[in-house]
Parts: structure tokens; C-alpha cells; sequence
């Protein structure tokens, strides 16, 4: 007898997991956890200071995490948090198997991931595997002779062969991103800054370290990584002559897809999921810059046994003057442009792969100054309104800790400010070449890094209760009004309305497996989707500019009554329209 009910449950068991899988093969394939889940990126130095030296630490995130469960995310994105001298803020690693002294030890992270696990909350590291410290180890060893056998854990041009052909170096105020070192006689490769030597893939030693390490803290039972630039890892190491013109030709004009097609690159990502990834139920998600909507599925697809998703640039780095560094368009930036571009990144997902959809994180400035209207009349509306587009597109939403709070860019007026080596590299490059500095710094309130990395807003209390020591980085002078604490108390806040919609797609799994179907595409103010899922049908209106706009309803559309979700407390309706107010987002049911 117990037999066979443990036989029926099982059959009906097998049936209802067929039917869900089913159900979310309308589209996407496969149901996974990280696919249905928010991720919530944490910039550790920035978050919360618990021992009152001015930088965030893993206690101070331990201390906020009933706030970060509230918010009704899945899991968190930490920004490295290893042993660092921390020329570029933790991306240049001396020790990966160590905590950076700043943040605390490895047993302030055994009780952090254990927390997290009692709260649900899942953790994704970064993967900074592209370069290390030139304070590393093995980089110390491998610059001490040329003989050493850590000597190929590194890229090296030897002097006797004359300047090695053009690579360049994203933060050196030279542009160029090989670096002599008179004790060997050679040039040592980095793409980034001097202090960030790339690491040798085309090693299999090195490789091998990566892997164990990467084993080391899956083992500790992490949940996934986020991984740095990973499509540069693979180098042509003839390092040949590569010519603007081979750019224009093969590679967009840009260096970035040229470093994102090593020639071992595909084989060592397999490689890493067969020694790694495919040994554990974690997420992987690449950095994709350089890649683009035609190489995105070799990183993603599930039969290529490489990652699980990746987020492009495409987005982020449109809007700005062609040739100019990050500066913005005087005209603003054209949502036609912005609706076709996310239209083609999701058209590419349709039937395999898996998408990531984000407006701002660590390297951006804050989405509501960028992509929003951060003036003190819209600033509310509009964050609403960004923070809608991003939890109701298809793909995995990664949202960037103070969004929720609609911060927005401190638009430093002086280079003393800064603290990012991007910022204070390009500003010594214009200045050597007499470049205009005061046009940098105007261009730098709207895009610069250091905008979303100032001290998250707890409270109005001095450093925005942040800290009680001065932070390594200025606080926002608004936090007085934007910080958690009068944002808990306000049923219409930025922070309640993120709980809200979070609430939303977790409750209609349309708005994250749904199919997106663009309307109205040429319209230059209102971007219009459906979302639809078997009986599940969601249209979503927003208005992204500062007018009250008319939208008619196109022919076959017909929204019902139910609003999901309004970032104002009317919607206007009339037979054949809808009326959006300045920047209103709202969710309609569909008949
Ligand atoms: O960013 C990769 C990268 O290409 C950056 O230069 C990015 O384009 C730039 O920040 C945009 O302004 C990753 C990390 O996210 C970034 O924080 C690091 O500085 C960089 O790698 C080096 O590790």
C-alpha cells in the first residue's frame, strides 16, 4: 500500500515538473533558479562601515542583511573583496584566497556566507582572472628573472626585440598597456593599469591555479561568480601589429572586440566548466565587453558548456559623442535607439541563451542621472520608472545597491574628489596634451565611475550613517532625503515601489519567462512591450520623457482594468488612449 502511493506521488510528481518545465519552454528552455532570480550588486567599500575607519566592510554588510532580505532579491553580487593594494579599488587581486585587510578576515566572510544561507540570500564573487597585482605573488617571482618559473604565469616582450607593437592601457595616463621592467629588460602586458599585469591563459599552470582557486571558493560554498572581462583572457602572444584599419575592418572599430576573440578563449571557458562550473549548482556570468549580439551565444548557450549569461555593453555605452571619452550627447540620448537595442539583445535570447538586463553598477554613474531626470521634479518619478524597465524585461535583472533609493550622481567639480584611477588617468592624459580639463569635468558629472560608488544612505545622520568617520569617498549631499530610513516610512518611496515590483515578477513568472513583443517602435517618448506567457498577459507603458504624452492604443492591443503596478496614483484613460503622465510607469493586465 505505501508503495504504491509513494509510486503515485512519484508519477505526479514527474507530470507536474513536466507541465513547469513546459510551460517555461513557451520561449526560454529550461527553468532555473538563476534565471527567476534579482540579483542585487553590493559595492562592499561603499556599503556599511562597522569598525568607523571610513570604508564599507563584511561586517557592516552582515549588519544590513535583514535590510537587503526585505528587499525581496535572491542573491548578492559582491565586488572583489580579496587581499588588494587596491590601485583600482580590489580589481588588481595580490592574494585570492585572502580577504583585503580593509574589509575584514576569512572568518568575518564564514559568518557573512552562512548568514546570507540562513536569510535565503545566495552570493556571487568576482572572478577578476584577466590580470592579478603586479603586488601578487606570482607576479613578484615572475619579474624577479626571466628564468623563473612563474616567468609565463605573464605576457612579456623581451627589449631585444625593439617596442612591442601597440597594445593599450585603459588606466595609464599614456595610453599605452605594455610597461618596461628594467630588471628583466622587457615589457610586461596589461589592459588595464600598470598595476594590473594580465595573467598568461595560454599557460595551462596557470590555468590550473585559476581553477583551484575558483574550487576553493565554491567549496566554501559560494554561489556563483561574476566574472571581469573574462572575454580578454585568451591572447594572440605573437602580439602582432594591429592597425586602426584591421580594427575598422575585422572588429567594429574597437579594441574591446578585438581582445573579446583570443584564439583560446572558447576552450578555455569550456575547460573551466568542466573542471569548475559544471561540478557545482552555482551561476556564472560574464563581464561581456567586446562581445556582441553575433558572438553572445557562444558564451551562453547551454550546449556550449561555457557560462550561463553574460551582460553586454551595447546599452551602457551608447549615448555618448562618438571618439570623445564618455561624454554625453548635449541632446540627451534617443529612446528609439535605446527601445532597438534592448529589442535586439532579447530578440537573440528568444529561443536560446539567456539574457541580463541593467541601467547602472559600479563602473557606470547612477542610472537615474544617465538614463533618468535627476532634477528634484523628476528624480522620484524617473528612478521608478528605470527601475520598472528593469524588473519587467526578460533576462536576469541585476540592480545596483542605492537604485532602490533613487541615488543619484554627486557630480564632483574638482579631480581632487575623485578617487577612481579612470577618472584621474584620463584627466593627466588631457592635461599633458593640453586637452580641455574643465570639459572633462563637466563630462565626468554625467558618466564618471566614482558617481555610483559614493557611501550608500542609511539615515540623514552625519555621513549618511554610513560611517561615523569621514569615507574614503564624499557623501552625497542629498542623503539628508534620499536614505533607507525616511524612504521606509514613505508608502510612495523609491524603496518601497522596488519591493513592490520585485513582489510583482515573482508572482507573474510573465514578466520573467514571458515572450516581449515591442509596440509602437518609433515612437520617441513612450516605450510600450507586452510580456506574454500562456494566459499571462502584461502590457507595460512607459513614458520616458518630462511631457504628458497621448498614447492611442494600437489595433489587437486591449488593456483591461487591472493595474499592477503605477508609479503615480491615476492613470488617464480614454476610448482609443491612454494618457501618460511625465515619466509614469504602469503594468496592465491584457485581455
Ligand atoms: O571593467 C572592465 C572594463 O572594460 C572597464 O574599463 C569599463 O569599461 C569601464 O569601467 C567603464 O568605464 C572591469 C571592472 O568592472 C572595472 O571596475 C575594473 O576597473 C576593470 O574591469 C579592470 O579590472
Amino acid at each position: 500500500m505505501k508503495n504504491t502511493i509513494t509510486k503515485i506521488s512519484l508519477v505526479c510528481l514527474a507530470i507536474l515538473s513536466a507541465a513547469y518545465n513546459l510551460r517555461a519552454q513557451d520561449t526560454t528552455g529550461e527553468r532555473k533558479w538563476w534565471k527567476e532570480a534579482v540579483v542585487y550588486q553590493v559595492y562592499p567599500r561603499s556599503f556599511k562601515d562597522s569598525d568607523g575607519d571610513g570604508i564599507g566592510d563584511l561586517k557592516g554588510i552582515l549588519s544590513k542583511l535583514d535590510y537587503i532580505q526585505s528587499l525581496g532579491v535572491d542573491v548578492i553580487w559582491l565586488n572583489p573583496i580579496f587581499s588588494s593594494p587596491n590601485a583600482d579599488n580590489g580589481y588588481d587581486i595580490s592574494d585570492y584566497r585572502n580577504i583585503m585587510k580593509d574589509f575584514g578576515t576569512m572568518q568575518d566572510f564564514d559568518v557573512l556566507l552562512k548568514a546570507m544561507h540562513q536569510r535565503k540570500l545566495k552570493l556571487v564573487l568576482d572572478l577578476v582572472a584577466n590580470h592579478s597585482s603586479n603586488e601578487h605573488y606570482w607576479f613578484k617571482q615572475a619579474s624577479s628573472s626571466r628564468t623563473n618559473p612563474y616567468r609565463n604565469y605573464y605576457h612579456w616582450w623581451n627589449a631585444e626585440k625593439g617596442k612591442p607593437p601597440f597594445r593599450p592601457g585603459a588606466f595609464e595616463v599614456d595610453g599605452s598597456g605594455w610597461h618596461f621592467d628594467s630588471l628583466t629588460n622587457a615589457y610586461y602586458l596589461h589592459s588595464f593599469s600598470y598595476k594590473q599585469p594580465d595573467l598568461n591563459w595560454e599557460n595551462p599552470q596557470l590555468r590550473q591555479e585559476i581553477y583551484s582557486m575558483m574550487r576553493f571558493w565554491f567549496d566554501k560554498g559560494i554561489d556563483g561568480f561574476r566574472m571581469d572581462v573574462i572575454p580578454y583572457i585568451s591572447k594572440d602572444t605573437s602580439f602582432p601589429v594591429v592597425t586602426q584599419q584591421l580594427l575598422d575592418e575585422k572588429y567594429e572599430g574597437g579594441w574591446d572586440k578585438y581582445f573579446a576573440g583570443g584564439p583560446g578563449l572558447h576552450q578555455y571557458l569550456k575547460e573551466m566548466n568542466s573542471e569548475v562550473l559544471s561540478k557545482y549548482d552555482g551561476m556564472s556570468v560574464a563581464e561581456g565587453v567586446g562581445v556582441t549580439t553575433k558572438t553572445a551565444h557562444n558564451f551562453v548557450d547551454a550546449d556550449r558548456h561555457e557560462l550561463n549569461m553574460l551582460y553586454h555593453y551595447e546599452g551602457i555605452n551608447f549615448g555618448y559623442v562618438p571618439g570623445k571619452f564618455k561624454v554625453m550627447d548635449p541632446k540627451g540620448y534617443s529612446l528609439v535607439e535605446f527601445k532597438n537595442i534592448y529589442t535586439k539583445w532579447d530578440s537573440i535570447f528568444e529561443q536560446k541563451g539567456w539574457g541580463t538586463i541593467y541601467l547602472g553598477n559600479h563602473d557606470q554613474p547612477r542610472m537615474v542621472s544617465r538614463w533618468g531626470n535627476d532634477s528634484p521634479q523628476w528624480r522620484v518619478r524617473s528612478s521608478k520608472l528605470l527601475t520598472t524597465f528593469i524588473l519587467t524585461m526578460r533576462g536576469t535583472p541585476y540592480y545596483y545597491s542605492g537604485d532602490e533609493l533613487g541615488m543619484s550622481n554627486i557630480k564632483f567639480d574638482k579631480i581632487e574628489d575623485y578617487n577612481d584611477i579612470e577618472s584621474i588617468s584620463m584627466y593627466e592624459q588631457i592635461k599633458n596634451r593640453g586637452g580641455d580639463t574643465k570639459a572633462f569635468i563637466e563630462a565626468q558629472k554625467v558618466s564618471a565611475r566614482d558617481n555610483g560608488r559614493t557611501p550608500f544612505q542609511w539615515d540623514s545622520t552625519r555621513y549618511a550613517g554610513f560611517s561615523t568617520a569621514a569615507p574614503w569617498l564624499k557623501v552625497n549631499p542629498e542623503y539628508t532625503y534620499v536614505n533607507v530610513a525616511a524612504e521606509e516610512k514613505d508608502t510612495a518611496s523609491c524603496l518601497n515601489y522596488f519591493r513592490k515590483l520585485i513582489r510583482l515578477r515573482k508572482t507573474n513568472l510573465a514578466l520573467v519567462y514571458g515572450k516581449y513583443t515591442l509596440l509602437d517602435r518609433n515612437n520617441a517618448a513612450i516605450y510600450a512591450y507586452t510580456r506574454t506567457w500562456g494566459k499571462e498577459k502584461i502590457l507595460v507603458l512607459l513614458n520616458f520623457s518630462k511631457k504628458a504624452v497621448l498614447w492611442p492604443i494600437p489595433a489587437g492591443i486591449q488593456p483591461g482594468t487591472r493595474l499592477l503596478i503605477n508609479n503615480y496614483n491615476s492613470l488617464q484613460r480614454q476610448k482609443n488612449a491612454i494618457v501618460l503622465q511625465p515619466y509614469q510607469a504602469v503594468l496592465i493586465n491584457l485581455l
